[in-house]
Parts: structure tokens; sequence; C-alpha cells
């Protein structure tokens, strides 16, 4: 079979309990940058938790968790100059958060309100919202990318999205575009196993996702999703690579969705317990904790006071998110043609006698 000689890189340097398996990068001398990268991904997965415990009470609509997925978006987050654009999936709680956007923007995203959007943070006004039409952001990447090349701009465009989403032409179309003109650009891949109930090995015929990068013309490889170490290390080369006018490239990260598909799903309806149980034993908070305990650099007084901040963050944000006044139900046309298509004005014509009569209607009650 002619792809089974297609050898890609794939890179980790701690093994699932944290240990080293070889010598590390020179950066990691550096304690602080390791607790850096370990209290933002901690900071995501107890958000991550808060979210599903108001979604299950009602407060906020359905919400799609990063759990398990935590090490990639910091990675990101970390790397990502000012002045770079991300185009986040759904999934990119721990890349938004390191690239300044609140927790109160957060929360009314996902409790429907546009302004959760609407990013206060300089750093992240730059950024497109998260996408969740799938793959459609690998598109507009490259689309800022070509802007970038075309100034003659050091910046770089990065896109995420899920395994599923590499089956999708507007992917395809992406990577080839971005080889054809050599954009700098750099596409993750959380390859977390899962697109909702369709298995990774069966969305897909190629051994790796990291190879359709081979077919556009650039580089593509493989890394450890759940080693944050090793996601530094690629994601800055990538990032060097683009930047200096060398093209783009496809990081695929291999991790697992640990949490079901979104908090309108039921994921035990189609996988077993025994992987679910597996995959926890390689997640990545625990991993790079392990790591930082051995090395005298975390104990577990440094976790519960990390644990408390973010307790009273969260809270602060939840009294924000609640305290927004509620959002002009129209607006949720406002931001997404520049110039109506007629079929579309007349729908919202309608939604908007709607709005007016039910209106009418509670005044006369
Ligand atoms: C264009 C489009 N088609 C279908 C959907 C419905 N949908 C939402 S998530 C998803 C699966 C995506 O899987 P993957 O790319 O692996 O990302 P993951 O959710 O696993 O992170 C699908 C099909 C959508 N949001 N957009
Ligand atoms: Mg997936």
């Amino acid at each position: 079979m002619p792809h089974s000689r297609i050898e890609l890189p794939f890179t980790r340097y701690l093994d699932p309990e944290g240990r080293p398996l070889g010598p590390l990068p020179d950066w990691t001398e550096e304690g602080a940058r390791l607790v850096a990268l370990y209290r933002a991904m901690l900071r995501t997965r107890l958000f991550d938790q808060k979210v599903i415990a108001l979604q299950r009470t009602g407060r906020i609509g359905t919400y799609a968790s990063s759990l398990g997925q935590e090490a990639i978006g910091t990675a990101i987050g970390t790397l990502l100059r000012d002045d770079d654009v991300l185009l986040p999936y759904y999934r990119d709680t721990a890349s938004q958060l390191l690239r300044g956007v609140s927790m109160s923007e957060m929360l009314l995203y996902w409790g429907g309100d546009e302004r959760g959007s609407d990013f206060a943070a300089p750093l992240a006004r730059g950024d497109f919202p998260l996408c969740v039409p799938i793959a459609t952001q690998a598109l507009h990447a490259c689309g800022v990318a070509s802007a970038f090349k075309i100034r003659g701009e050091h910046r770089v465009a990065l896109t995420t999205c899920g395994d599923g989403a590499t089956s999708k032409g507007d992917f395809l179309e992406a990577l080839n575009v971005a080889g054809a003109w050599q954009l700098p650009v750099v596409f993750v891949v959380n390859n977390n196993q899962w697109a909702i109930s369709v298995p990774r090995r069966i969305q897909c015929g190629a051994p790796t996702l990291a190879q359709k990068a081979l077919g556009a013309g650039f580089a593509g490889e493989q890394v450890d999703g759940n080693d944050v170490i090793a996601l530094v290390e690629r994601l800055r080369h990538a990032l060097e690579q683009a930047r200096h006018g060398k093209g783009p490239t496809l990081l695929e990260c291999i991790t697992y969705r640990l949490c079901d598909h979104t908090t309108a799903d039921d994921a035990t309806r189609y996988r077993s317990a025994e992987e679910v149980n597996q995959a926890w034993h390689e997640e990545p908070v625990k991993r790079l904790q392990n790591f930082l305990v051995a090395r005298g650099l975390w104990d577990e007084t440094q976790e519960q006071a990390l644990v408390a901040e973010c307790q009273v963050e969260l809270q602060q944000a939840i009294e924000r998110y609640e305290a927004a006044p509620a959002q002009d139900a129209q607006e949720v046309f406002r931001h997404v043609y520049a110039s109506w298509p007629p079929a579309l004005a007349e729908q919202r014509e309608q939604f908007a006698e709607r709005i007016a009569r039910r209106t009418q209607g509670a005044d006369h009650e």
C-alpha cells in the first residue's frame, strides 16, 4: 500500500505519567514558564466544569467542553504574538482565555448573546469569533494570511479544527490554497478521535490526518496533543516557519475528547466506558502536574490557592454575565450580512413583526 510508506514525525516529550522520555527542550529549565502553562490549563478546566454546571441548571445554552484538550489551546495562546490572528473553533477555550477573552464574554457567547464575541481585550479584538460551522474558519484563515502576505507583514493566521473537520471540502480547499500561495498560516487539528458519534477510524482512509498537508505541498506532522511541552516546541517551529515566509504547517495533535460532544449529547450511547477510562490515563493536566511535582515546582498548597483564585474569578464572571441586560432579539441578524439577500430580509421583517406582536400582547395582559 503506497500510503504506508509515508512516515511523518510524531513528537512527545513526556509519557502519560509525566516522566520525561529523553532530554527536554532548553526552555523547560525555566520553571516559571512551565508553571504558567499549568495554570492556564487548570484555569481552563475549572471554567469548563463551571459552565457545564450552569448549563445543567438552565443558566446557559448548549456548551462544547474542551475537557482533555486544554494543552492544545494553552500552547496556542502562549505562543501567538499580539498581532497574529487566531481563528478558533468551539473547543478553543484555553487559547481564547490566554488571548484575553474574558470569562464573562465567553459565558455571554454560550448564553446565546452576540456581545460575547465583541472582545474587549485589545489582543483579542483582532481575532475571529469562534466558529461553529465546521471547517469554514480554515478558509477565512487563508484569507487573513493572504492579506498578511500581500502587505508584507510578518504575521501569522492560526486556525484550529477537529479531526472530522478535515474531511470537509472547506478544509481541503484551504490546504490547497495555503500550499499554492505559500501562506503564513498554521492549521492545528485537534484529533480527539471522535466527530460527534463518528470515530476517527471510519472518518478518513488515510493513516494520519497530518499527511493531508503533503498533498497540498507543505509540511504536516503529528504531535502528542496531551503533552504541552511537545505542543509548544512544535507549534513554535510552525509559527516561525510561517512568519519567515517558509510556508504553512499542519499540526495534527493527538488527543481525546473526554467529554460528551456537547451538553446536548450523550456519548455513552456510542462509545465504551473502557475506552474513555483508558484515555483518562493520558490526559494533559495531570501529566504536567505530575512533572511539575516531581521537579519540585508545584505542590498541594499551590494547587489549592490556584483553585480558590479561579473560583473567585469565575464567580465574578458569572455575576457579570447574569447581570447583563438581555440583548434585543433582532441582534441575532445584525452581524451576518453587510447587504441582505432578499429571502433573509423578508424573514428578518417577519421576525420583527412577531416580536412586536408579542410585546404588544404582553402590554395588554
Ligand atoms: C457545516 C457544518 N456541518 C455540520 C455541523 C454539525 N456538527 C457540529 S460538530 C460536528 C463534528 C465535528 O467533529 P470534529 O471536527 O472532529 O470536532 P470535535 O467536535 O470533535 O472537536 C458536526 C458534524 C456543523 N456545525 N457545521
Ligand atoms: Mg473530533
